[in-house]
């Protein structure tokens, strides 16, 4: 399985997302994203769920990274974005929480993130 993430990046501040489900996962933060639908390209699928997730349109920027271990079954694929429209809502998250470097790791990320968000510190 393979599901997208992105890092969304406005004034210098990262955007983080408090997931609301599965039970062991609710309250962890990640990456906003989701699962790739069969036979969907990877960048569409990452804009659309920044669409049904936080009703905003997104821009991609660059890929972060490779292949980021999720579990055995799946992957991570992330890609650095911009917003070109809208204000992100949290439709399907607890919370939303834009981090300055400074703040990055003052939310408590999910395990398959951390790795990424060390990534995306060094630059
Ligand atoms: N997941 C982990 N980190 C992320 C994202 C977007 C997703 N940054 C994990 C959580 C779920 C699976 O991937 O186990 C699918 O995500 P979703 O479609 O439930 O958001
Ligand atoms: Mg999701």
């Amino acid at each position: 399985m393979v599901v997208v993430g992105a890092a969304i990046v406005s004034d210098g501040r990262l955007l983080s997302a408090q997931r609301a489900e599965p039970p062991h996962m609710a309250g962890g933060w990640e990456l906003p994203g989701g699962k790739v639908d069969p036979g969907e390209p990877d960048e569409d699928a990452l804009v659309r769920e920044c669409h049904e997730e936080l009703a905003i349109k997104v821009r991609l920027i660059r890929r972060v990274g490779g292949d980021w271990p999720l579990s055995e079954r799946a992957l991570l694929r992330v890609w650095t974005a911009e917003i070109t429209e809208g204000e992100p809502r949290p439709l399907e998250h607890l919370a939303l929480r834009w981090l300055t470097p400074q703040e990055l790791y003052d939310v408590d990320w999910l395990p398959g993130d951390r790795p990424v968000i060390a990534a995306l510190a060094q630059g």
